[in-house]
């Protein structure tokens, strides 16, 4: 009763700050194999407490338990650790290439790679992402040329997009990748309306929304639910809880919902939580939103929760706002440990094959490298043409248009 008549403003803190011990005693991890797998048509009153538990296949052992196991063969396992390999030594490369002033900036996955390599596995031809600029493994998985992503980053003559896009940026509709756009949140609002589309013209094609924790604080996240829920939209609705947005901790965003997950339930929408570091649990987790999708029984949240590893961009440095081992302390490990482990403990993989694996993904990325390069990079070599900025947003070219590439002289 002191504070009668005296307000107080809250401000969310995290834990730790830089210079102190990495603490993360309060995420509570479950076992492995110990949230059940309900049916896809399992009425969402039943199992809101899904959104405050963690869906988890691979154990401590490494071996894959509980009702959500047993999906996948050993070759498309196998298959699923070639891609996110890709993915991180593809991300080595094109941060040395910033450094080295080959682009202008590059974003990484270190750490959350099993998230956008497991789900793209779930969905089918022609189904469509709308991601942010954190879900490249969508394409790796999909077996979209390395050498046109690298084009793209060096925005060179042989840039799908010439250069018109924000390195990383990347856009292919035969990859059921959605045009990135960098104003986040906005994923969720089209993602939902081409899914709303779809179902509108008895299509069969579903749509995934991508959105990071600090992105949900967006209005347009909110939005996205009324409507999906309303109209019980064939979409999958990812949440990525890396713990961070730039340099500010999840708990700002996440505010007293407790989960991300839990945001859905008021909409009345299926919410589940699934270990991203977990390439088996993601898997299975967004086969099961993805054929509730399929099957016009609505959109379910699903909130991955990582760790984002690496810095948020080529520009940022993460030391100044969070203690340099976390990383080390993050209770779900490394999903590429992780999976390697498992493969190891199944008996058709080996640290050897994995050391090799290693050196001949790397050479596969550096063949791609060279190749991009010869197209140019930032300030070497071919560029895209000035006179392409005026194609490609007109069906015709309208006259005002025409008038000014005259006056460019291009
Ligand atoms: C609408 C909007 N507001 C602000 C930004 C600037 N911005 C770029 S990335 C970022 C952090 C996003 O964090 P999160 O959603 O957690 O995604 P993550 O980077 O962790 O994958 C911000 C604020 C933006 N791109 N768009
Ligand atoms: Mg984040």
């Amino acid at each position: 009763m002191a504070d009668a008549g005296l307000l107080r403003f809250h401000v969310p803190e995290p834990e730790v700050r830089p210079g102190g011990t990495p603490d993360f005693s309060n995420v509570t991890i479950p076992k492995a194999g110990s949230v059940p797998r309900p049916e896809i048509d399992v009425d969402p009153r039943t199992i809101r407490d899904m959104a405050f538990s963690i869906i988890r296949v691979l154990n401590r052992a490494g071996e894959a338990v509980g009702p959500w196991a047993g999906l996948l063969s050993d070759d498309e396992l196998l298959e699923g650790l070639r891609h996110m390999m890709t993915l991180r030594s593809f991300d080595a490369r094109m941060q040395m290439a910033q450094r080295q002033g080959k682009t202008s900036f590059y974003m990484q996955h270190l750490g959350e790679e099993a998230v956008s390599c497991a789900f793209r596995k779930a969905l089918a031809l022609g189904d469509m992402n709308f991601p942010t600029y954190r879900q490249a493994g969508l394409l790796i998985a999909d077996g979209y040329p390395m050498v046109t992503m690298m084009n793209q980053i060096y925005s060179n003559e042989a840039d799908p997009l010439k250069g018109r896009q924000l390195p990383i940026m990347y856009s292919s509709k035969e990859h059921g990748f959605f045009s990135i756009s960098g104003n986040l949140a906005t994923q969720y609002i089209q993602a939902v309306g081409w899914a709303m589309a779809s179902a509108i013209s008895n299509d069969s094609k579903i749509a995934a929304a991508w959105i990071g924790d600090g992105s949900t604080a967006e209005s347009d996240f909110h939005s996205a639910l009324v409507f999906a829920s309303t109209y019980k939209a064939p979409v999958v609705l990812n949440v990525v809880n890396n713990q961070w947005a730039i340099s500010t901790f999840q708990g700002i965003a996440r505010g007293g919902s407790g989960t991300f997950a839990a945001r859905g339930l008021g909409f009345g929408i299926p919410s589940l939580r699934v270990d991203g570091n977990d390439y088996l649990a993601v898997h299975a987790v967004a086969k099961w939103a993805a054929e509730r999708a399929r099957k016009n029984l609505g959109p379910t949240l699903v909130e991955y929760v990582t760790y984002r590893v690496g810095a948020h961009s080529s520009s940022d440095d993460p030391s100044a706002y969070r203690p340099k081992a976390e990383s080390d302390a993050w209770p779900l490990g490394d999903p590429i440990v992780r999976l390697k482990n498992h493969l190891i403990q199944r008996g058709v993989w080996s640290d050897e094959r994995h050391t090799q694996a290693e050196a001949e993904i790397l050479e596969t990325v550096i063949a791609a490298q060279r190749e991009a390069e010869r197209h140019g990079t930032l300030h070497a070599g071919g560029k895209p043409s000035a006179r392409d900025m005026f194609e490609g947003v007109y069906a015709e070219m309208p006259p005002h248009l025409r008038r000014q590439r005259q006056q460019a002289g291009v």
